[in-house]
This record gives structure tokens, sequence and C-alpha cells, in this order.
């Protein structure tokens, strides 16, 4: 599933899915496997049912199979060769013959996961119908010790309860995470334990009056947090308060002098927050109960809540619970934590199993909003879990051996941290000769730019372009220096690391995208390249539209209250970069780049003034040409202005 994310494997995904045939005719069901080992089942019929445990590895599917429709094909294609092999030789029949029994044997493997699936429509109850929910998205991600991830969304109702969102989340688009409300549709799943869990068939953004979200993480931060340490059963906490201590703010090296540096001062967390004299590393240990086996976060954090206590824990931003070491809880995970709280006003988790600086920026980098540093090690368009971590040029990687660099310039430019500072990023529009300064450097103390963001018309996308360099104690490895370093930024909020120059090396790309590259020079601070790109390639402005209502002269009438669902078809000759929503000239959202052209939300009308607005969609290309379209609505209880008034002169 891992590769809907890079646009190339996506394109492969599209034209396999384009040359689907018919599943066999025998079952109802087409079953694939996930990459956290459940089986998905989907129908004509219904929402996709996922089993709630991993397949058991009886019914496991042969390797590089991984849904009906591949098994199908396997079976196919040794039906034919078992055909061609018939009636010739002896030794081909024994091939032959052991051929039907692996067909044999994948038919039933077939029909048993098809089984599978009816018995898991049959266990969800066929009162759950189809509903929709609103909220905000939230999204924990866990930092596996094999070096994989797995990330858990969830939607928080106005209640403040917590449901598990299942389904194809892939597809969702996340960055309003946190701090835009949406709109869900879909199905519980399991209402009964602890954490229910909801199938989503579609999300859409809630859009109001008056904007509700900020971008970016402008401005100067100071944020609290405090570290709680907990004992679970008789396993102890991974690590001291003092360790703690040292790491995050005594060393040299600590993890809030990473963000004080990396964020050129715009981030940073503080010792005594709460201001009571004393560091809020609380040396006491907290006690729970259980349970000691099993993956048992979301209990493990409800009962050192409750342990804690809210008074305690609402004077912090962040909030870091230092639970036992992976081992003694028997769990494959070092570290947990929400993605983008920072955006919102809500709390930050963050749960640690081991204490090093490592874990710790990397779990904090989430709660800011990073995802993680991707390399495509073996060159195939495709990111493996083995390769989420890959880029040891951030601590959103795995890190250089133990040091930490600082975060990339992507991340810093996604936290805001450069905003401060004009000058600091520019976008490369025109051929010619560029100077980059290193991502390390404070901006006040360099009079040129420090990432360069280049558009690549072949690959649709924006690549980052930035230059490193060794500070103090934040080191890289030799690879990411002395050479200019491309990054492309990922939906998730990840960067995919593609090339690191050396002087004298260059990139053609001509026939492609017609671009190229090539790095001149380089010192400490600064690098040198000539990059030749198209002159402003696209002069035409998108399309837009609306689908699901025509503009009248008249406006649309609702009634207050009501939510109004919106759709919006968006396109251009290149690629639509976002579209921008503005109700009454204020911009209350923007979407980014679709994977069809549609782009929908859902206007809430209580927040609009009596009278008349204006909703305003604005389409934008890569190259920020723009085409924007209005349409007015009108609050049924204000008297309407009818067209036949006076001043019409068609009234008379
Ligand atoms: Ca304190
Ligand atoms: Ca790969
Ligand atoms: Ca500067
Ligand atoms: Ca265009
Ligand atoms: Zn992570």
């Amino acid at each position: 599933m891992r590769c809907f994310r890079s646009f190339a494997a996506l394109a492969a995904v599209l034209i396999s899915c384009c040359t689907q045939t018919a599943f066999a005719e025998d079952r109802d069901f087409e079953f694939s496997l996930r990459a956290d080992g459940k089986l998905e089942c989907r129908s004509d019929t219904s929402l996709p049912y996922v089993s709630s445990e991993p397949l058991e590895s009886a019914l496991s599917l042969p390797k590089s199979i991984t849904n009906s429709l591949e098994l199908d094909k396997r079976i196919q294609r040794l039906g034919k060769k078992s055909h061609s092999q018939e009636s010739v030789s002896k030794n081909s029949k024994r091939k032959s013959s052991r051929l039907k029994r692996r067909i044999r044997k994948l038919k039933s493997l077939s029909l048993k996961l098809s089984q599978r699936c009816r018995e898991l429509a049959e266990t969800v109850s066929p009162t759950n119908s189809v509903e929709t929910l609103s909220g905000t998205l939230k999204v924990i991600i866990t930092d596996r010790i094999d070096s994989s991830h797995h990330s858990d969304t969830y939607l928080q109702l106005a209640s403040g309860a917590i449901i598990r969102l299942e389904g194809d989340l892939e597809a969702l688009d996340l960055s309003g995470i946190n701090s835009e409300r949406v709109q869900i549709t879909g199905r519980f799943l399991d209402t009964q334990s602890t954490e229910p869990s909801f199938q989503v068939q579609a999300v859409k953004r809630i859009v109001a009056g008056a904007s509700q979200r900020t971008l970016q993480l402008d401005g100067t931060r100071k944020q609290t947090i405090g570290f709680f340490f907990v004992q679970v059963g008789n396993k102890p906490p991974a690590c001291s308060s003092d360790t703690i201590l040292q790491n995050m703010f005594r060393n040299q090296n600590s993890v809030n002098a990473l963000f004080e540096s990396s964020s050129f001062g715009n981030l940073s967390f503080m010792e005594d927050g709460d201001g009571d004299g004393n560091p809020d590393v609380f040396s006491r240990v907290y006690q729970i109960d259980g349970p000691t086996s099993g993956d048992h976060f979301l209990e493990w954090e409800r009962k050192a809540k409750a342990a804690i206590g809210n008074e305690v824990l609402k004077r912090f931003d962040h909030v870091v619970y230092i639970f036992p070491t992976p081992p003694a809880l028997g769990v494959d995970w070092a570290g947990r934590a929400d993605l983008a709280c920072m955006k919102s006003s809500w709390q930050c988790m963050a749960m640690l199993l081991e204490c090093t600086p490592r874990v710790l920026s990397h779990e904090l980098g989430h709660n800011v909003g990073f995802g993680h540093a991707w390399r495509d090690m073996n060159n195939d368009n495709v990111i493996d879990p083995s390769e989420e971590y890959a880029d040891l040029s951030s601590p959103m990687g795995s890190g250089y051996d133990w040091n930490i660099p600082h975060f990339n310039g992507y991340h810093k430019f996604l936290a805001g941290w450069f905003t401060p500072f004009s000058g600091s990023v520019r976008e490369i529009r025109k051929s010619g000769e560029y100077r980059l300064f290193a991502n390390e450097l404070h901006p006040e103390n360099v009079d040129g730019v420090q990432l360069y963001k280049v558009y690549d018309s072949a690959r649709h996308h924006w690549e980052y372009l930035s230059y490193r360099r060794n500070l103090g104690p934040w080191k890289l490895a030799d690879e990411y220096r002395n050479g200019a370093t491309f990054h492309v930024p990922t939906e998730s909020f990840a960067t995919q690391y593609m090339h690191t120059f050396r002087d004298g090396e260059s990139h053609d790309d001509s026939l492609v995208s017609k671009t190229t590259f090539k790095q001149v020079s380089h010192t400490e601070n600064s690098v040198v390249f000539q990059i030749s790109i198209p002159n402003n390639p696209d002069t035409e402005a998108p399309t837009v539209s609306f689908l699901n209502f025509s503009l009248w002269d008249q406006p649309f009438e609702f009634t207050a209250g009501e939510m109004l669902p919106i759709e919006i078809q968006a396109r251009d000759n290149d690629l639509v970069q976002k579209v921008v929503i503005k109700v009454n000239g204020n911009v209350v959202t923007q979407i980014p780049t679709a994977k069809s052209d549609k782009y929908e939300f859902v206007l809430d009308t209580s927040l609009l003034p009596a009278g008349e607005s204006v909703v305003e969609a604005i389409a934008y290309d890569m190259w920020d040409n723009s085409k924007s379209l209005s349409a007015r609505f009108l609050r049924k209880d204000t008297p309407q202005r009818s067209w036949h008034n006076a001043e019409n002169p068609l009234d008379v």
C-alpha cells in the first residue's frame, strides 16, 4: 500500500487497476493482504471489511502475491503451463502433475480466503448502517525497532471520544490534520472494544465562515513539556529522570539544543515550563497495573493519565510518557507520537520506550509535524518499510550513528522556521548559476538563500535543494556533505531523499523535463551550481467549475445550520497545485493536489452571517496561474431582495 506515495508508483498502480480483469466467478469478495498482515475484503455491494488480527501463517499467500487478482493470475498462468506440458514425455507428465497439485493448492487457498471474507462480513452486524461523523483527524505514528513504522488514524469527536479509522487511509488527505474539521462517511466495525473502529468510505473537509487553522507554525514557540515515568505491573520505566534531564536539556548536544539550533530559535522546550522552580522531568514513578502482555498503548496512556491526574497534565503543551523497554513490555516499537499536534491547540503526546536523543528528537519531530525521511535505496520507486528511515541526514531518518544532524531543509520549511528570515527560501524559475548556503547556518548570519525549490515539470513535483555541513555537535555522514542535496516532499509530511551531487557532477534530464543540473564548486558554507530549465513553460490557467449545483443568477438558498456538500472540479494542462477556498473573502482552507480532479468540502452554514455569503474557489497550477469561481449563498431567514424590486430596469 505504501507504493501509492510516489508519483511513479502511483502511475503504475493506476495502470494496473485499469487492466484488471473480473474476479473469479465463484468469489463474492476480492481480497488483499495489507502491509500489517490483516486481510481486507471488498465486494461490490458493501464497504470493505478488515480482519481484526493478522492472517495466520496457514493461510498466508505465496511470496510476491498480495491480493486475489494476483492469485488468479498465478493460477491462470500455472494452468496454461500445465496444458503445454501435457502428453509429451514422462518427464513433462511429472512436471504437469506437480503443477496441477500446485494449482489445486492455490485454488483451495483462494476459496478459504473467500470463506474467511464471508465470515468476516457475517460477524459485522448488518444493522451497522452507513453513517456520517464529524471531528478532527489525529494520527499516531509508531516507530518499530525493526525500522518499519505504522500509523494509526483516529477521528476525535467534539465530545473528546476517539475512534480508530480503518479502510483506504492512504487516500486520506492529511494536510488539515489536527486543525480542521472533517466529515467522514462509513460504518462502525467494532463498538464493543475500548477502542471503537470505523470503516471509512469518504472524507470531506468542513469549512465555515472563519478561518480555523494556521497553515504553518509561524512565530517563536516556547513549549512546555512534562516527562512522566510509568511502571507497568512490575516492569520499571526504560530510564531514570536523570537520563532524560541530561538528554533533553543539559547535555551540550541535548535534544532541546538541537531544536533551538535547527529552528533558528523559533522552537524551544522549557525545562521548568510551569515555573515552580523544579524541572518538569518528574522523578516520581507512577504505577499502573498493566496489561503487561500485548500492545495496549491506549490503555497504558489512559491509566497513566488517571494516575498522574489532569491537574498536573494540563500544565503542558507536550506530555511524554516513559514506559518500560520494548522487551519488558513485549512490544516491537521504541517510540510513538502524535503527528502534527503542534498545528492545533491540542496537547501533544509522545511515548518513549527508549530514552536516547535519537528517539526523543524523532518523536518530538512528529509532534511538530514531520513525517519520516525516506530514501529509496534500491531505486525501484517504491519505499519499502526498510527504506522508511533510510535517509540519515535527518533525525526523522535513523540518524547517523549516534549523532543527530539538523532537520532537513524541507522539514524546516514545513515548520515555518525560515519564515521570519526573508530571502532564505527561493524558487528557481530561470536558468543560471546559483549559490546555496548551508541549511545549518543561522539565516541572520547568511546573506543568501538556504533552500531552493525547483519545479520538475515532467514529474509534476517540487524538488527542494539544500546544502549541508557539520555544525557543533550536529554531524552528518560524509555522503550527505560537500554537495547539493535534493529532497522531494510527500503527502504524509515525509521527505524522499534523491541525491547529493559532487563538484563537476551533472545530471542531464533534458529529454524528460528539459532540465539540466551541474554542481560547480563548494566551500564549507556554500555550494555553487548551474541549472538550465525551460522558461516558464506553462501560461495556461486551470479551469474550475462547481459540479453539484449550478450557478444561477439567484444565490443558493440555505437554512442556517445546514451542512452543504460542495464538489468542485479543477483541471490544468500541467497540474493543479491547490484549490483555495475563501468564504466572504477569508481563506478557510486550501486543498492540495487531488488524485482525481475533484475537490470536495462541506460548507457548515451555521457560522455564516445573515444575508448573502460568497464562496470562492481558486485553482492554482504549479506556476501560480490561477482561476477563480464564486457562488453566492443566501440564508433563508433573511427576506430576499427580489429581482423585480424597483431598481431593476426589467421590471418596468
Ligand atoms: Ca516545574
Ligand atoms: Ca525501494
Ligand atoms: Ca539571511
Ligand atoms: Ca497550467
Ligand atoms: Zn517515526
